[in-house]
């Protein structure tokens, strides 16, 4: 018995054989014409426009045999994928970036830069994400994806990077087509959202950018092959996972259109004061929310801590 067959049996034991998951068995040889899945456009096509930027920090993960598509969600390690990707292996696991071709159309594949994973550090299958680690420092070259945790709206234009059937990069556009639709395509998924791209096999965890701020606001989750299908908002996974994130000494970026810089103002309500030392305390006591990172982060290090005290003080006594 092979890896691959060993991976296929595991993964239909876990979650059963319907045709809407994404995790996807391979089929396809990698690089041959150099084109992604579903005829989907090559990410080269976006090059030097800002979606290029985008796709930095998103890999192509193989779980034994098997693709799916991760991203660097946390410095200087920490990746985020679906739970149905990786509901807690480590072994057999590992991560690629730069998996892209080196034109528009046709062209050959770049080279890759691959990373084993090392470390599984949570999964919520009721929100279809897990959060692992790999080896080394991949966010110092291939960077981190802002995150924004406010809902998304149906009508929202967004658009994908993913790794659809193992292939080569790819990108689609498209919007919100939906929201809050809960175990729609994945019974017991506490939330999912209608996107007008593609969910194919092996896109499954690809993050999902709103069009204008370029932050990830939700990740691939569900659906039919080739056309769109159903995602989770990075608003309900974010509430979740940002603990964990941080436990494991991670750094998210949270997403710039949302975070005018660090003023001060923990508790967002447009005024310095009294109320904000306390809320600055707590924040950094604990897991600080991004907004409240966008408002204290004084020293832009991802974090709050007593680097930011000085600058909390001198918001606090005014210009
Ligand atoms: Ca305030
Ligand atoms: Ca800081």
């Amino acid at each position: 018995m092979n890896l691959r067959l060993i991976s296929t049996i595991v993964l239909a034991l876990i979650f059963g054989t319907g045709e809407l998951l994404l995790a996807d068995s391979p089929g396809v040889a990698r690089g041959v014409g150099c084109a992604p899945a579903c005829g989907k456009q090559n990410i080269e096509c976006l090059s030097g426009q800002p979606e290029y930027d985008s796709r930095l920090p998103v890999g192509h993960m193989t779980i034994l045999d098997t693709n799916c598509t991760a991203w660097i969600i946390a410095a200087p390690n920490i990746l985020m994928t679906n739970a149905h990707c990786n509901p807690g292996f480590v072994f057999g696991l590992s991560v690629e970036f730069n998996q892209e071709c080196d034109a528009c159309s046709g062209g050959s594949l770049k080279v890759t830069d691959s990373y084993e994973v090392t470390e599984f550090i949570h999964s919520n299958s009721a929100l279809d994400y897990a959060i692992f680690r790999v080896e080394g420092d991949p966010a110092s070259v291939w960077g981190v994806a802002s995150v924004d945790d406010t809902p998304p709206v149906v009508g929202q234009a967004i658009y994908e990077i993913h790794h659809g059937s193992g292939l080569p990069k790819g990108y689609d556009e498209g919007q919100i087509t939906s929201i809050d639709v809960p175990g729609t395509c994945i019974p017991g998924t506490q939330i999912e959202i209608g996107v007008s791209a593609i969910a194919t096999g092996g896109a499954s965890g690809s993050p999902i950018f709103d069009a204008s701020s370029h932050c990830v606001i939700g990740i691939c989750h569900c659906g039919p092959p080739c056309v769109g299908g159903f995602g989770i908002p990075m608003s309900a996974i974010l509430a979740d996972a940002l603990p964990h994130i941080q436990g494991a000494g991670g750094q998210v970026v949270p997403c710039s259109a949302n975070c005018p810089g660090a003023d001060g103002d923990i508790n967002d309500d447009g005024t310095v004061n009294g109320a904000d030392i306390q809320a600055f305390v707590t924040a950094t006591l604990g897991i600080p929310t991004p907004d409240e990172l966008c408002h204290g982060d004084f020293d832009d290090d991802g974090s709050l801590n007593a680097q930011d005290v000085q600058g909390m003080t001198m918001a606090l006594l005014g210009p």
